[in-house]
């Protein structure tokens, strides 16, 4: 039995939307009242968080006057002080208010266009002076209900002219900073542009400044499209724009469910630790997941240790699996190689293309070999189940 106390070398973070989410639904008001961010950061020190984040109005409210906004960032300064956690990164709203009813970037009346990039210059402003190093777009209302009222094309171009302006701002303003991406197919629009993390990966290399520019996959977001998270996330590892991540929950056909990380698929969890772990990822562990609306914030806490308890015992699982000898064992047989095809690999040259057309294969026997995938993963329920 390992200590699965969260510790900073973890870098596990929440929003402050996460914790302080007070259990609004479009089906009933809230059942938790709310605490302001100070109260908050209070909160995820006492359960071992290493860092808050935060969209801009969840600090500072829309309409507070610039000595509302000093006096909040100086108290919230305080807290962060006092508690030692940290920002890692900070986003903007752009999908709450009724500005935004029909997107921000995308919008197509340009008033609420410029408003959006203004509104965002400066909260990366806010997220810079609080030591955010990565700043998360995700474009919540940047969609449409009916395709009648805008021309893909021009959403693309739209969103491509903003991501490109913003990412000068950082340039011109000198912050260490980039951006991370992230996708949704659905809710609170009909469908969002850029609906998953492949869809962002393909829209990052339009940009200007593409190297300034990764993605933030949702396990939930994923899941609405149907999609392997596993294999979407080794995707932007690839690619090296795994930039951040937001780790939760979710039931696939279901709404933006924003579970506890663990609380439904166990396995796709313990393949995307693993995933993480064994490719050395070291930014932030971020939990973009709220409690259960039937709980107070004792089960808010619960919440929130339970987020971190289970990504820390599936860490250990992922040594014990990569340690495990008999698993090991299968791995290495499935993988198993004479060397006898490399010189068909690799780079192409038109000798190598001749050699293989001469090649030939015993196709029935290709077929017939059975791989041991269900011994393979039974051992990784077992060891799953705490049984191995
Ligand atoms: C929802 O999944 C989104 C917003 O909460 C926020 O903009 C982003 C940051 O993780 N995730
Ligand atoms: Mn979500
Ligand atoms: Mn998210």
């Amino acid at each position: 039995m390992t200590d699965y106390t969260p510790k900073p070398e973890h870098k596990f973070t929440f929003g402050l939307w996460t914790v302080g989410n007070i259990g609004r639904d479009p089906f009933g008001s809230e059942v938790r009242p709310a605490k302001t961010p100070v109260e908050l950061v209070r909160l995820l020190a006492e359960v071992g968080a290493w860092g808050v984040n935060f969209h801009d109005n969840d600090l500072v409210p829309i309409d507070a006057t610039p000595a509302e906004r000093d006096r909040i960032v100086k108290d919230f300064k305080a807290a962060l002080a006092e508690t030692g956690l940290v920002v890692p990164m900070a986003t903007t709203n752009l999908f709450f208010d009724p500005a935004f009813k029909d997107g921000a970037f995308t919008a197509n009346d340009p008033k609420v266009r410029a408003y959006a990039l203004q509104k965002t210059m400066n909260a990366i402003d806010l997220g810079a002076e609080l030591g955010a190093r990565i700043y998360v777009f995700w474009g919540g209302r940047e969609g449409t209900e009916t395709d009648a009222s805008k021309d893909p094309m021009e959403s693309i171009k739209r969103s491509r002219e903003a991501m490109n302006f913003l990412c000068e701002y950082v340039l011109d303003k000198k912050y260490d900073m980039k951006f991370a991406l992230e996708a949704k197919p659905n809710e609170p629009r009909g469908d969002i542009y850029n609906s998953t993390t492949g869809h962002m990966l393909a829209f990052i290399e339009t940009l200007d400044h593409p190297d300034m520019v990764g993605v933030n996959p949702e396990v939930a977001h994923e899941h609405m499209a149907g999609l392997n998270f596993v294999h979407g996330v080794a995707q932007a590892l690839d690619a090296g724009k795994l930039f951040h991540i937001d780790l939760n929950d979710q039931a696939f056909g279901r709404y933006d469910q924003d579970f506890r990380f663990g609380a439904v698929n166990l396995k796709s969890a313990f393949f995307l630790v693993k995933l993480l772990e064994d490719n050395g990822y070291d930014s932030s562990r971020h939990f973009d997941a709220h409690a259960y609306r039937t709980e107070d914030y004792e089960g808010v806490k619960d919440f929130a240790r339970g987020c971190m308890r289970t990504y820390l015992i599936l860490k250990e699982k992922t040594a014990q699996w990569n340690a495990d000898k008999e698993i090991q064992a299968l791995v290495a047989e499935i993988n198993a190689d004479d060397g006898s095809m490399s010189k068909y690999f690799g780079k192409y040259s038109a000798q190598k293309a001749s050699a293989l057309r001469t090649q030939t294969f015993d196709r029935l026997a290709l077929g017939a070999r059975g791989l041991g995938y269900e011994r393979l993963d039974q051992l990784t329920v077992d060891l799953l189940l705490g049984v191995r």
